[in-house]
């Protein structure tokens, strides 16, 4: 039996990573029976250290450690435990086990916490399913959107269906909602998913920032034709056209600093003797600021609006997910900075995170902020290549450990 720390959360990562419907690689989407599973084996560990498990109405997995009295408000820790396809096996699942593990140190330690912690392995981060991200987040922050039952995954099942599928009743979901008085803050471990820390030479950082996003359905339509009899100067090509904004799409992002990202194009009808008819792509943007993500977007929108004018086609735009950057909370960001400081690091590296997390929506409830850990491989995430080194992930620990002994010290001080 592996004991309690680093090891055993990289032992747990390959557990979890065995979860899986996708053959070959790792693929665990929203109230699927790999979810349901996840679930079960983190309550388990959870159960192991000392808390007790319970699943919300959202089919989010919580656990909870009593402070030094019952019924405290909690320090929340967590990440999500659901993956994107063909993932990594550290991209919020490593946040989870590191959580379980500082509370497993906390309980054996006998310091009794001015507050509750509980941890979370949040539901549905990546959207992978069903689209619209953070819904696991969003319902624990009492922001989930009604019309979120009716979405529909790939094959046409809804999420309400789903949700009753899994055991849960979608008519209960805003039981799942958190109380802001119920909470002190909420500190979340994750690999930076970027080459920053593997490039300096660092284990660490604190995060200033998570970049908001936007992500698109964009629709280029043409005229279909034949590939041999019709001439050039006839043409209304749909994938051209689409192929013309999407060069553009990155060009735009290098020059303004903000991030877009074309990741699936579909022709239609997609005939080899065809000159496509329509043309569909997705764009993921995102930025530090919103305001720079919002520029950029015009800026692409009405690039792609002057090449469908001189191509002769149709341009459409549907935004099916946006979540606003936001800022970490200056208090729980010094005590993330105090326990990397723990660890022997006296100057944090600082960066604001590129990728998207639950924090995102937490925030509407209560203060976040976030520890990474350095990722390997260039920073390689989203991928199957993700790695990480088992004596950054120890660091990570006594760090995620330290901020939550320096949260209860300022929670100690101003109470
Ligand atoms: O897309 C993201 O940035 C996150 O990994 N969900
Ligand atoms: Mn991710
Ligand atoms: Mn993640």
């Amino acid at each position: 039996m592996t004991p309690p720390g680093a090891a055993r959360a990289l032992e747990r990562c390959e557990e979890l990573a065995a979860l899986t419907s996708m053959v070959g690689g790792i693929e665990r989407v929203h109230l699927s029976p790999e979810h349901a599973a996840a679930n079960a084996l983190a309550a388990d560990w959870m159960r192991e250290a000392g808390l007790a498990p319970w699943q919300d109405q959202a089919g989010n997995v919580c656990g909870r450690l009593e402070g030094a009295s019952p019924g405290l408000p909690a320090l929340v820790l967590g990440s999500h435990l659901d993956t994107v396809p063909d993932a990594g096996r550290y991209d919020g699942m490593l946040g989870v086990l590191l959580a379980i593990e500082v509370a497993e140190r906390v309980r054996r330690s006998g310091t009794s916490l001015p507050f509750a912690l509980e941890i979370v392995g949040f539901a549905d981060e990546e959207g992978t399913r069903f689209g619209t991200a953070l819904l696991g987040s969003h319902a624990f922050a009492g922001t989930w959107a009604a019309d979120w039952q009716a979405l529909a995954d790939p094959k046409g099942v809804s999420l309400g269906e789903a949700a009753r599928g899994f055991g849960l009743d979608p008519a209960t979901i805003a039981e799942a909602a958190r109380a802001p008085a119920d909470l002190v803050g909420y500190l979340e471990a994750h690999i930076e998913q970027g080459p920053h820390l593997e490039d300096a030479g660092r284990a660490l950082a604190v995060v200033s920032s998570i970049a908001g996003a936007r992500r698109l359905a964009l629709t280029v339509t043409g005229r279909a034709g034949h590939a041999g009899g019709t001439p050039y100067d006839r043409r209304r090509d749909a994938l051209v056209g689409a192929a013309e904004i999407i060069v553009e799409i990155e060009r735009i992002a290098v020059q303004t600093g903000t991030i877009g990202t074309v990741g699936g194009v579909r022709a239609f009808p997609g005939g080899v003797n065809v000159v496509p008819g329509r043309a569909r792509f997705s764009l993921d943007l995102r930025a530090e600021t919103d305001t720079a993500r919002d520029d950029a977007w015009d800026r692409i929108d009405s690039f792609a609006r002057k090449v469908c004018e001189r191509r002769g086609l149709q341009w459409a735009v549907e935004e099916f997910y946006r979540a606003d950057a936001v800022a970490c909370d200056p208090a729980l960001r010094t005590a993330v900075e105090a326990g990397i400081r723990a660890t022997g690091d006296e100057d944090p590296v600082v960066l604001w995170s590129r990728a998207g997390h639950d924090g995102m929506a937490v925030a509407a409830v209560t203060g976040v902020a976030m520890l990474f850990l350095r990722c390997g491989n260039g920073g390689v995430s989203h991928s199957p290549d993700e790695i990480v080194d088992e004596a950054d992930v120890a660091t990570a620990l006594d760090a995620f450990e330290g901020a939550v002994h320096a949260v209860a010290a300022r929670y100690e001080a101003h109470e």
